[in-house]
């Protein structure tokens, strides 16, 4: 079949830069999408395997956790699920003889997209301690491997278990109840980099770390706030979500340091009106300095308190806490210091007051805008102040909207993914299988790293993502990584973790979303098993794979674990792990047991549309928080503070890359094409620093600890942000963000606010 090779490494991309584009999706969207995917798997596959995106015999689209609309459209996948999806269905593969062309040397100087590139992973691979390559190894061997690493550790808590938000329901559950059984709780998740400032914050404030609204409140909403996220590029299907609300009269505010193409203007390409002109969605744009959000939501908090008749007193009084000191503190919010830490003007913020008073019903969206710098879990407390004032939690269109990002990262946060979980969770595994958990908090992704780094942690696992990339303060990772005595990885597709390893290091292929699972059931015929994922409204549903898998050899998460644990924790174990892998339909018979929320699982998921999980705040406006009613805080105001002719850098994502994989090197709504190597400066900035459009510069970030560190050969974009701040694309700049910079209470990298100073690049 006709597919493309993969493209030579680009020895230095080449950035070009055209004006920034203000309409987002629509047909030139969809015809991008079909040419990557084409180009991928070939046109019959795309059309076969696009069309089972998100549809209720499908799978789950294994781009973003954005839930799916009732009535779906027959093609509910949008151009950046697409280019997901083709990224996991494509038809070129890693084979063997691949390791033995290029030794790890080799490809450890190839960039993240030239490794993405190269196809899915075939065979189980193994790397021996001094070897130069990785050599096909057996499953058995594999696990065998892996045993004697474990049985080798001081302690269970020496070994550290990572997951990346895709990981299925099922797989989840069995992955930390391994560990657990193991002996600890180490289970650092991609959360801990992503919505940890939210899940903190809302735990506190509402007593439950999850979004209170769910789709059909968008639609009755009359106010939408958008803070801090973009979903034209990372929640394309939103902008359908958006355009609705709008047609039902919502008005919305988007609050962002940059212009982002979707909020602007929008043309749905589902909808024949969408085709034809594209509808401006936001009616109010608040080009925010980054991190002043805490500031201007304190500032909007006091107006209101000032504005007669504007608070919904009853619900104060019978729902929340902690409303007097709340008050107090935010009676002193000042114009002058707010105007100073948002950019923004008083007429913008008067204009904002106007529309939140005259709203009804408000719900407030944002993503890794609030949540990845150090005040993320005041600002958003604040959020939650903002939102209580006028009684919009637990009522129809109104409410709090963290939108996640990993299609089932909330799932795995459910299913006991945690480093610090729950009393009540761990007495429920108690009570189900018999074993007694450890009761000690783990390693969150930070703590994890400084355990590998100073050979506290010797024996590093993931299950998927790409922990070396994705995480903060590159080099330091990397020494971590290399101290390991061995590291794991169940992954897909190639990519940097694999080539970055510990003295002795393994790959495991693994089946992907779109593929069919069938596994051998005890009466010895081959049956289909299918997942589960909950989106990042609460909403669980099944998803089931299609095509035939990348290789023969590729076992399902759930069979890897189960294995793991069979040959990990021999015969002592209490768990019926060969039962679980046989049939996944016994998983969730215990996870129903163990799990609030899943009762008759099994017999509620073969619905076709799933099921929603209970949310006590959204569901009947009870906060089960320590005080039992919904708390107000009162947290002092923050925001960055910069050294003159510095800049605050926020790493960010292009449009042609999912989270570290990378699927070209177009940032088509930004007008920036064939190179990610860019920094987006305000003009007036760089002017003062007398830097001029296509100048090279060095990205140098500064930090207490005086290190300095360095990214090179950035070409300067001269762009519409704020002052005072710049953008750059992650995961190049995650050499920039210290591992010590991190949010308060959630301990997230703070990836969104670097102080950085520009020196002109010795090749420029
Ligand atoms: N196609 C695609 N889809 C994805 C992903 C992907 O990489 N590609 N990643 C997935 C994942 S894991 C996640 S978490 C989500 C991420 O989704 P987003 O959070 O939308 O992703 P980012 O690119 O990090 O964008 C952050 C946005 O916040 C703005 N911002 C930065 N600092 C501030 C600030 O201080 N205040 C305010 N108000 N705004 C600020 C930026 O300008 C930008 O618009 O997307 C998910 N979906
Ligand atoms: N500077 C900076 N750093 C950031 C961020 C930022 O905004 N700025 N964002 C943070 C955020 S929000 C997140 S969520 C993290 C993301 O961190 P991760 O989730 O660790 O990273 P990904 O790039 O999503 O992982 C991609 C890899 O997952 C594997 N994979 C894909 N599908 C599957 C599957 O179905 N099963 C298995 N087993 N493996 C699979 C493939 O091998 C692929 O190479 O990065 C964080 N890091
Ligand atoms: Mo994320």
């Amino acid at each position: 079949m006709a597919t493309k090779p993969p493209k030579a490494d680009p020895v230095q991309d080449a950035p070009q830069v055209a004006e920034p584009k203000q309409v987002a999706a629509g047909l030139p969207a969809v015809g991008h999408s079909l040419r990557i995917a084409h180009q991928q798997m070939g046109v019959r596959r795309t059309a076969l395997t696009l069309l089972r995106v998100n549809q209720k015999d499908g799978f789950d689209c294994p781009g973003c956790a954005w839930p799916e609309p009732e009535h779906r459209h027959t093609a509910e996948f949008c151009e950046n699920g697409a280019k997901a999806v083709a990224e996991e269905a494509t038809l070129r593969r890693v084979t063997p003889e691949f390791f033995a062309a290029h030794p790890v040397a080799d490809l450890a100087g190839r960039s993240g997209y030239w490794l993405g590139q190269q196809g899915r992973l075939t065979h189980p691979m193994y790397l021996p301690e001094g070897g130069e390559r990785y050599e096909p190894v057996t499953w058995e061997r594999a696990f065998d491997i892996i045993a004697e690493e474990t049985a080798a550790l001081a302690s269970p808590d020496e070994a550290v278990f990572y997951t990346s938000g895709r990981t299925s329901n099922e797989a989840a559950f069995l992955y930390q109840l391994f560990a657990r059984e193991l002996g600890t709780n180490n289970l650092p998740d991609c959360s801990n980099m992503c919505h940890e400032s939210s899940g903190s914050a809302l735990s506190e404030t509402i007593g439950i770390g999850k979004g209170s609204v769910l789709l059909e409140d968008l639609y009755q909403a009359d106010l939408i706030i958008v803070a801090g996220q973009n979903p034209g590029t990372n929640h394309p299907r939103m902008l359908s979500a958006l355009e609705k609300a709008k047609a039902g009269g919502a008005k919305i505010i988007s609050v962002n340091p940059l212009p982002e193409a979707g909020l602007e203007r929008f043309k749905n390409p589902q909808t024949p009106k969408g085709l034809a002109k594209g509808a401006a969605l936001t009616d109010l744009f608040l080009q925010i300095r980054i991190g002043g959000d805490q500031a201007l939501f304190r500032l909007l908090n006091k107006l209101v308190l000032d504005t007669d008749g504007a608070l919904d007193e009853a619900f104060i009084a019978e729902h929340t806490h902690g409303f007097e000191e709340f008050a107090d503190a935010a009676r002193t919010a000042d114009w002058d210091e707010t105007l100073t830490a948002t950019g923004l003007t008083r007429a913008e913020i008067e204009e904002t007051l106007r529309m939140v008073l005259a709203s009804e019903r408000t719900i407030v969206c944002w993503a890794m805008g609030l949540t990845q710098h150090k005040h993320s879990v005041p600002t958003i407390r604040e959020v939650v102040n903002f939102l209580l004032l006028r009684g919009n939690i637990g009522r129809p269109g109104a409410g709090v909207c963290p939108v996640r990002g990993h299609s089932n990262v909330q799932g795995d946060r459910t299913m006991g993914i945690f480093e610090r979980p729950a009393p009540a969770f761990l007495d429920a595994l108690e009570k189900e299988f018999g074993f007694a958990p450890p009761r000690e908090h783990g390693f969150d992704v930070v703590r994890a790293i400084r355990a590998l780094r100073d050979g506290e942690a010797k024996l590093f696992f993931a299950m998927g993502g790409n922990f070396v990339s994705a995480s903060p303060d590159t080099e330091v990772t990397e020494a971590a990584m290399r101290r390991a005595r061995l590291t794991v990885h169940v992954s897909t597709k190639l990519n940097r973790s694999h080539v970055v390893t510990g003295a002795r290091a393994l790959i495991l292929p693994t089946l992907g979303r779109t593929e069919r699972d069938l596994q051998v059931g005890p009466n010895g015929k081959s049956t289909e098993q299918f997942v589960t994922v909950e989106d990042s409204m609460g909403m669980v549903h099944a998803s089931r794979g299609r095509l035939a898998p990348a290789s023969a050899h590729l076992l399902s998460e759930p069979a890897i674990v189960c294995r793991l644990a069979r040959r990990v924790l021999g015969g002592d174990s209490k768990v019926p792990w060969e039962e679980f892998e046989k049939d996944y339909a016994t998983i969730r018979d215990r996870i129903a047991r163990v799990i609030p929320g899943f009762d008759d699982f099994n017999a509620r998921v073969a619905r076709p549309e799933g099921f929603t999980l209970p949310h006590a705040p959204r569901d009947e406006r009870r906060f089960p928080t320590t005080t039992g009613k919904a708390n107000f805080t009162a947290a002092p105001v923050e925001y960055p503070r910069l050294p003159e002719g510095r800049l605050l850098l926020q790493t960010l994502r292009s449009h042609d890359q999912y989270n570290t994989t990378i699927y070209g090197l177009d940032d088509r709504y930004r007008g920036i094409k064939n190179g990610r190597r860019v920094v987006l400066v305000n003009a007036e900035d760089a002017r003062a620093f007398g830097l001029s459009e296509g100048s090279y510069v060095d990205l140098v970030s500064e930090w207490r600890d005086g290190v300095e560190r360095r990214a090179p050969g950035f070409r300067v974009v001269l762009y519409p942000t704020s002052r005072g701040c710049a953008a750059a694309y992650y995961p190049e700049t995650n050499v920039l963000v210290p591992l010590d910079a991190t949010a308060d209470t959630s301990n997230t990298p703070a990836s969104k606010s670097v102080v950085v100073r520009l020196e002109q690049s010795a090749t420029d």
